[in-house]
């Protein structure tokens, strides 16, 4: 067996401040696809995401987990999508192949790779979600990515909306789903949002800890966490601001994220529009 590559190495390991991610609720949602109606569409286009905490059934989260796992271990020696946490950077090669999957940070553009990701991500009544959620337009996938977040080592992903980094034109409704493929807690870093302010529109992002919001614009605000068992996930909108804090916890906290976007839409050739939108060049804005 051909080890993956360990060239790719997470470039951020500062701390953030703690009070970045202080949860004051928990998301709305229902149990299952079937129990998407009228009022929960209503829901995300007013809140901008919605909850289904029974989507995928342990038999797909544990064909998905393995599918990971065989990626890591470099079962496809064509797939080098694989990207370590810096703090892991010096004990890699002292790990052994079982131990790597706690010093991966993520993985990237895998569905080609992996029969049993890409089922999820085709999942026929996920895409129907997806459809109603874009107005009834078909859907593309446009990007697959799994965020491991590793016990005690895996490192913040400070907030942000995902629109900042994608060349899509502003009006382009895109949906992201997030499933989690171990229970999900506040503990372990699960997902929080700031629920209802997608509606603000663009929010001016800097290159800090990541590409993200100022922290001084978040400090003081109320987050609402969506805390998930494996198989549940949160479908968000491409401008709720979002982010997960470090894992502090001994516990795993595996998550596949996929992005939607209409299928008619192409993305812009450059980075002109989405730096106008969402860049701090030329907008006397400091950080
Ligand atoms: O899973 C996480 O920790 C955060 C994922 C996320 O928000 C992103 O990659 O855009």
């Amino acid at each position: 067996m051909v080890l993956p590559s360990i060239k790719h190495i997470d470039h951020g390991s500062e701390m953030h401040d703690p009070e970045l991610y202080q949860p004051a609720s928990e998301g709305f949602g229902v149990e299952r696809f079937e129990d998407i109606g009228p009022e929960e569409i209503k829901h995300y286009n007013e809140q901008g995401y919605l909850i289904v905490r029974q989507a995928f059934t342990e038999k797909e989260i544990q064909a998905a987990k393995q599918g990971l796992m065989d990626l890591i271990m470099g079962k496809n020696p064509d797939y080098t999508g694989v990207m370590f946490e810096a703090k892991a950077q010096d004990i890699l090669p002292t790990l052994s192949l079982e131990e790597r999957q706690d010093a991966v940070r993520k993985l990237m553009a895998f569905v080609e790779f992996d029969a049993r990701l890409k089922a999820i991500s085709h999942h026929p009544k996920l895409l129907q979600t997806i459809r109603t959620l874009l107005g009834n337009r078909d859907s593309q996938m446009f990007q697959d990515m799994a965020l491991l977040k590793p016990p005690r080592l895996g490192r913040e992903k400070p907030w942000h909306q995902d629109k900042a980094y994608f060349n899509y034109p502003l009006d382009t409704p895109v949906v992201g789903v997030w499933i989690a493929l171990d229970e999900a807690t506040i503990d372990n870093g699960c997902m929080q949002f700031l629920q209802g302010q997608h509606r603000k529109g663009p929010q001016i992002h800097f290159q800090k800890r990541d590409w993200q919001i100022c922290d001084t614009q978040i400090m003081g605000q109320r987050s609402t966490a969506a805390p998930l068992q494996p198989g549940g996930m949160l479908l968000f909108s491409g401008l709720l601001p979002h982010g997960t804090p470090h894992n502090a916890s001994g516990k795993r906290r595996r998550a596949l994220q996929y992005h939607y976007a209409p299928a008619d839409v192409s993305t812009l050739p450059d980075n002109d529009e989405r730096l106008m939108h969402f860049g701090s060049e030329g907008k006397d804005v400091t950080c």
